[in-house]
């Protein structure tokens, strides 16, 4: 069968794109359709996500696209949209930086299960406050949570939107902290802890099928033919990056950098063990049975949202300018764990990697360029923490590093990630998350066998950009050990 054209959505937290992809078994081509902000919205105290003007830019992506066999939709993991017995939204979805999950929150579900060791024996989730498991616990008692019918994660909500069907896709079930990871599917014992109905949470379904076609309201709409497609693709984000990694060998490490970083290896079995749990590892679900074992290290959105507060105190934050006077910037002057809690809410980065530096007797970062030159180090820090500690832990070797998403375009970042590890980086592609969506939906075609045969396709039809470690191994091992990351 020759090569199909496709449509893929893929909503990242600072913006949201269509692309259209050409894929065949050796075909492999994705075009930039249209690309839209995402704007989180604050009300009060709440964080919101401004999911109609996503929605909006997904219609007019589609319909910019032009005609294609179908359309997948990924975006980030965990959140969710309540909907009500006629399937209407129920209130703006919350963004998963949102501060209602408190501790106070958190330790009700864990009483509810027996302890947080409970609770990973049932979902082998790591620990994150904003699990899904936690907002919905949150939520017990509120109107909203009493009309809801069905918990739609964001994909799913959009497929809602697109096709009327209801369904979960797996891999970002996994991400919820309500899904057993060992029998791959919703755990009775976390729904229950998170104090939820079981009704609530839609039949599951699995990437590489097809969930119905487009609504004709949409198809008219967007121009796009009636009996155009909605697939189901590995909708959470990071399962359509890892399975766009380009790996050729069975023994690789990846990291999928963008707003956060994503790094860890691939295990066919869950890792359940309490050193794991301790550690802070999660067990999502892959395409065709595999389990993400990762940890998530906060990314690169320490550096965009510094950029964002310095362009709002009026202090240039040109991105290039940065990342040369980071290059210039002393090596290891100060360094952070970027996994601190006190980085996880917007706010004033810069400030409080000052106050982080005041806290542990480090010198503050005197200019912008020295605060981008720790950020970037410390993240080559936890990455190669990370990896590190995920091979001890599945008993594995790490062997090639394969930096994937936005950060494979940092220069910076990828060498010092292959310095900190000594070991080489291969970066890219950086649209690794589309190109995994497009990917899916070959699989869907027909077209496509396997991973192994979608990462092949993926390695040769990109040009990736090898960075060698510098050899300077014991420089990073010091700065490692005075941050904790040893
Ligand atoms: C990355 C990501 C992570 C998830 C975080 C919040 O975009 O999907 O995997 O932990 O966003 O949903």
């Amino acid at each position: 069968p020759g090569a199909r054209r496709v449509a893929a959505v893929d909503l990242g937290a600072t913006s949201g794109r269509v692309m259209v992809g050409l894929v065949g078994a050796d075909t492999l081509q994705l075009t930039e359709a249209h690309r839209f902000e995402n704007r989180p919205v604050q009300v009060g105290e709440a964080l919101h996500w401004d999911v109609l003007a996503l929605y909006q830019g997904v219609l007019d992506g589609l319909r910019a696209a032009g005609p294609v066999d179908s359309v997948g939709v990924d975006s980030w993991a965990v959140d969710y949209g309540l909907v009500d017995a006629d399937g209407v939204l129920l209130g703006n979805p919350r963004h998963y930086r949102d501060p209602r999950t408190t501790p106070e929150v958190v330790e009700g579900v864990w009483k509810r299960i027996g302890g947080a060791e409970a609770l990973y024996q049932a979902t082998g989730l790591q620990h994150l406050p904003f699990n899904t498991v936690f907002q919905l616990a949150a939520a017990r008692g509120s109107a909203q949570l009493a009309a809801a019918r069905a918990v739609l994660l964001i994909p799913d909500l959009i497929g809602h939107w697109l096709s009327g069907t209801v369904g979960a896709e797996s891999t970002n079930a996994s991400t919820t902290g309500l899904f057993d990871a060992t029998t791959r599917s919703w755990s009775p014992a976390a729904v229950e802890a998170a104090g939820i109905a079981s009704s609530l949470l839609p039949p599951l379904r699995e990437p590489g099928t097809f969930a119905g076609p487009l609504l004709p309201r949409v198809t008219e709409h967007t121009g796009l033919a009636a009996d155009t497609r909605l697939a189901i693709v590995a909708s959470h984000d990071t399962a359509s990056a890892v399975a766009a990694v380009p790996a050729t060998g069975p023994e690789f490490a990846y990291i999928s950098c963008g707003t956060w970083s994503l790094a860890g290896i691939e295990l066919t079995t869950p890792v359940l063990t309490e050193a794991s749990r301790q550690a802070g590892f999660t067990n999502e679900l892959g395409v065709d049975g595999t389990i993400r074992y990762l940890r998530n290290v906060m990314g690169l959105w320490l550096l965009n949202e510094s950029r964002r507060v310095w362009q709002d105190h009026g202090i240039p934050a040109d991105l290039e300018t940065l990342l040369a006077q980071a290059a210039a910037a002393e090596p290891f002057a100060c360094l952070i764990d970027p996994n601190d809690p006190r980085f996880l809410p917007p706010g004033d980065i810069p400030d409080r990697i000052r106050r982080f530096c005041a806290d542990t007797g480090q010198p503050p970062p005197p200019t912008p360029g020295a605060t981008v030159r720790c950020i970037l180090e410390s993240l080559a820090l936890a990455h190669r923490h990370t990896l590190r500690q995920a091979a001890t832990l599945a008993h594995r070797s790490l062997g090639t590093v394969h930096l994937v998403g936005g950060g494979s375009h940092n220069a910076l970042l990828c060498q010092w990630t292959a310095d900190a590890l000594g070991l080489p980086v291969i970066a890219g592609p950086a649209e690794a998350t589309a190109v995994g969506n497009v990917l899916m939906q070959g699989r869907a075609h027909g077209l496509l066998a396997d991973l192994a045969a979608m990462r092949h396709l993926v390695a040769a039809s990109h040009r990736l950009c090898r960075y060698e470690p510098s050899g300077d191994e014991a420089a990073w091992d010091h700065a490692a050990e005075r941050v904790g990351l040893g």
